[in-house]
């Protein structure tokens, strides 16, 4: 049942073709190159690059409950075209959930279930996916469980699982990426009860702050083409141009979010600021870790605790993005440290246990590959078919997957995404991996030649779902799979 693919997708091979031929691929092998090389500086904070960040930091909405009874808390989305300012002056067409741009943000509370209705005024099909849920495989919003344009359907999401910074978009076949573009994304900040004991920062020194990049066209409306990467140069935060924050001098969390669709980032701040990672895709780490950088690739979160009580006030403080091929995205943010503050926040040595995954039984291997003559990206040589089963999984079973990126030349990154559960991710090329990528994660990069491997364990969900590449254009491309886990 291609058509819909066909028309508005797929890349022919004359595209592919044209597609390497222009740089697009070629500009993404640029961006990972640089994301490898280990002799880059650390610390850019080259005003010349600085934006002018005129903007104030926007934070999503909360979205609030419909009702509430009993242990359920109710929520009511609609997907739908919408107009919203993101270019100065300018009234920019995009699709949202609920009006906004990113989508509002539901706070969810571990122990209560969230009951999303999700209602699709777009015109064309929708499905919702919670990016890092453990859903019933029925919730999971995958792209053969759509939406059609005027129906509705309710999402119930049990929220069991330890807190954590999940995210919501859409996932409808082939053309999540478009969606995805266009603005179909929000946050969904899943609190854990247990975790309120710890002592970080809460409330307003607790923000989310998702990045992605796009293309506008000389009227200022968003331009999605198939695997543009090359041409999306303007980055938003929270749905704005490249923001200031005014931040009192004391700790904050700060949650990353990457949405973009291709775009990868490595953050640092200001002169080699100091930042503790406290979080990754799946929550808490065991220990904070100290960094002053990160990677930050789609789909991916870290968050980290910044102390702005080591800045005078008066201090500005760059957010910089050392793999951005363009001065336009390598200057993400700034934060202003504008007035004093009492900070009864701490970051304690011990966060959250790591994952408990046991020994391994059962291996995989999976190839990434793109594949130049169909025009396509591929997993283990194959496109995505819904009514093929590409693993057959024992549910409760640990196992190790071991993940080949085969895309040297030309030279393109994949990100793994597995649906409904977390893994620990063991090491990439046979080295450990980074600090940003060892508490629990829901996705994994692979570079251009990368093998990594992953220690993962399905327990609570079993049913058919997909794990996919998380640059959305991979995947709308053919780049994700059928998982089929049994009891
Ligand atoms: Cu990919």
């Amino acid at each position: 049942m291609p058509t819909r693919h066909d028309r508005k997708t797929a890349l022919s091979r004359r595209d592919a073709l044209k597609l390497a031929a222009t740089g697009a691929v070629a500009l993404t092998l640029a961006a990972c190159e640089n994301a490898t090389g280990a002799t880059e500086s650390t610390a850019t904070t080259t005003p010349a690059a600085t934006g002018p960040f005129a903007p104030a930091l926007r934070i999503p909405q909360i979205l609030k409950p419909t009702h509430t009874s009993g242990d359920t808390d109710y929520y009511a989305l609609a997907a739908k075209t919408t107009e919203t300012e993101i270019l100065p002056g300018v009234r920019t067409k995009v699709l949202t959930y609920g009006d906004t741009l990113p989508g509002p943000t539901i706070k969810a509370t571990r122990g209560r279930t969230v009951v999303l209705t999700q209602y699709n005024s777009h015109t064309e099909p929708i499905s919702t996916h919670l990016h890092g849920g453990h859903v019933p495989v029925s919730q999971d919003g995958v792209p053969w469980d759509t939406i059609e344009p005027g129906k509705d359907r309710d999402y119930r999401y049990p929220n069991t699982q330890p807190g954590a910074t999940l995210w919501y978009h859409d996932h409808s076949h082939m053309t999540e990426a478009e969606h995805v573009y266009r603005g179909l994304a929000g946050m969904y900040l899943l609190d854990d009860p247990a975790e309120q004991t710890l002592g970080l920062p809460t409330g307003e020194y607790d923000v989310p702050i998702m990045l992605r990049d796009a293309q506008f066209d000389d009227a200022g409306q968003l331009v999605f083409t198939m695997g543009g990467f090359k041409d999306r140069k303007t980055l938003l935060v929270n749905g704005t141009l490249p923001p200031h924050f005014e931040v009192a001098a004391r700790k904050y969390r700060l949650r990353f979010l990457n949405s973009a669709n291709e775009r990868g980032f490595k953050l640092s701040l200001g002169d080699a600021v100091p930042m503790q990672i406290i979080g990754t895709d799946g929550g808490l780490v065991p220990a904070p870790i100290t960094v002053t950088e990160f990677y930050l690739w789609p789909g991916e979160r870290v968050e980290v605790v910044v102390d702005f009580a080591a800045h005078p006030v008066g201090t500005q403080l760059v957010l910089n993005n050392s793999i951005g091929e363009v001065d336009a995205v390598k200057s993400v943010m700034r934060f202003d440290v504008t007035r004093s503050a009492t900070d009864a926040s701490v970051v304690p040595a011990a966060l959250r246990p790591a994952l408990d995954l046991g020994a391994p039984t059962v291996e995989r291997q999976l190839v990434f590959k793109f594949d130049l003559a169909m025009g396509m990206y591929l997993i283990d040589g194959k496109m995505f078919d819904e009514n093929r089963i590409d693993q057959r999984i024992a549910l409760g079973a640990t196992e190790i997957w071991t993940i080949r990126n085969d895309d040297l030349k030309p030279s393109i990154p994949h990100n793994m995404h597995l649906h409904l559960t977390h893994f620990t991710v063991l090491d990439r090329n046979g080295k450990p991996v980074d600090p940003a990528e060892t508490g629990p994660k829901d996705t994994v990069t692979t570079l251009p030649g990368d093998t990594v491997r992953i220690k993962v364990k399905f327990t609570e969900n079993a049913g058919k779902t997909v794990y996919h590449c998380h640059l959305l254009d991979h995947s709308a491309m053919g780049m994700m799979a059928v998982m089929e886990i049994t009891a």
